[in-house]
């Protein structure tokens, strides 16, 4: 299949572009609203981009138009050069905005084969096809494929926010049971308590779970940091007002079924939500792409900032954080790695993504 990108000022623009390259048989692969051009990263216009394919075994051609054409004759001949010489412009107009474009090569053929095997899916697969067929010549090596591939899938992510700094004295996490909310915390608070030499407090909402409390308080016991425990509004008021001294404070908050909507209005009880503080969604690497998105969507109520994701040494592939972060425009602060407190986290940033992606890459097939 021929894949290509087309632009234009609107959608009917660069559809028209669509069917006068690739003709009524063409396939939409994706199209969005890119921005182009600018300077300094300002004033930049809005373009639509889409992705189209064709496969050529299928395309038909065009009927030529079956009026007769008129004799030359002395009367009409420069009216017909005119139209003649215009129509040769256009065509020169759409050569020059439409790049070239090639059935995909084996090599490319096997980057595309290993990234849905990975499981990202095929609108982005099929863009980051389109951008290295754009911006290379045709590549045949392995190495040289996979840095490509990571370059371009990191341009992909270029514009949404990665890593994290902590600027604002609150820090909730948030997520479904068993995520790894509550290590994460202990992770977080331990590096701002022994390499950043902060001070720190905990306070935790989850009194839903035997043994939840005294787990949070195990950590700060290490960390010699207090804990106060709220089981409403009111409490986490007065929590707050008792951690007055400290630098930052962790909030911790009860593992609930949060494809389940009610559980976000509960926690919309107990927390307030006017406060500066950072908000991070939790995520398993481990969980299944429709239930990230529909908790993610349920989340979207609340001033949700990044993701953290854990558990990545319990699973082979990023391709499904990747597809969400894509179609939810969302960024990650951190990825958690292990169990061990406070060692297994790392920030994040789009070109780390793009390589833990593209890691398993050359191990397979030939090179
Ligand atoms: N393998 C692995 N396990 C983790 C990770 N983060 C947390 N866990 C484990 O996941 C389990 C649940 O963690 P917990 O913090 O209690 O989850 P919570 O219910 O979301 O607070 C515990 O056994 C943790 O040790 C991680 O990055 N990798
Ligand atoms: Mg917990």
């Amino acid at each position: 299949m021929k894949i290509k990108k087309f632009h234009g000022a609107s959608m009917p623009e660069a559809m028209a572009k669509v069917r006068s390259d690739f003709g009524a048989d063409a396939l939409i692969l994706s199209s969005k609203v890119i921005k182009h051009g600018g300077f300094l990263g300002l004033f930049k216009k809005e373009m639509t981009e889409v992705v189209a394919g064709m496969d050529p075994d299928v395309h038909v051609e065009r009927k030529k138009p079956q009026r007769p054409v008129p004799l030359p004759n002395a009367e009409n001949n420069g009216g017909q050069q005119k139209i003649l010489d215009e129509l040769s412009h256009v065509k020169a107009l759409l050569q020059k905005d439409a790049p070239e474009s090639h059935p995909l090569s084996p090599k490319m053929d096997q980057l595309a084969r290993y990234l849905t095997s990975r499981g990202l899916k095929e609108v982005h697969v099929q863009n980051l096809l389109s951008s290295i067929d754009e911006k290379y010549e045709p590549l045949s090596r392995k190495e040289e494929i996979k840095k490509t591939a990571v370059e371009e899938l990191t341009v992909m992510m270029e514009e949404l926010p990665f890593g994290h700094v902590f600027q604002k004295r609150y820090v909730h996490l948030f997520g479904p049971t068993g995520v790894g909310k509550t290590t994460t915390l202990a992770k977080l608070a331990g590096d701002a308590v022994l390499n950043k030499g902060w001070t720190v407090g905990f306070i935790t909402t989850d009194t839903y779970r035997i043994g939840a409390v005294e787990q949070l308080k195990t950590y700060a016991g290490i960390l010699q940091a207090p804990v106060e425990v709220a089981y409403n509004m009111d409490d986490y008021r007065k929590a707050k007002e008792n951690l007055k001294g400290v630098d930052l404070v962790f909030i911790d908050t009860a593992g609930r079924n949060y494809r389940n909507h009610t559980f976000i209005k509960d926690l919309q009880e107990i927390i307030d939500f006017e406060e500066e503080a950072d908000y991070f969604l939790v995520l398993s690497l481990t969980s299944k792409y429709v239930d990230m998105q529909t908790i993610y969507e349920n989340f979207s109520s609340l001033p949700l900032g990044k993701i953290i994701f854990t558990k990545e040494d319990e699973t082979s592939t990023m391709a499904d954080a990747v597809n969400l972060m894509l179609e939810k425009r969302l960024g990650a602060a951190y990825i958690t790695n292990g169990q061990d407190v406070p060692d297994d986290i790392q920030t994040v940033s789009a070109g780390n993504i793009a390589s833990r992606l593209m890691k398993g890459y050359t191990d397979e097939g030939s090179s």
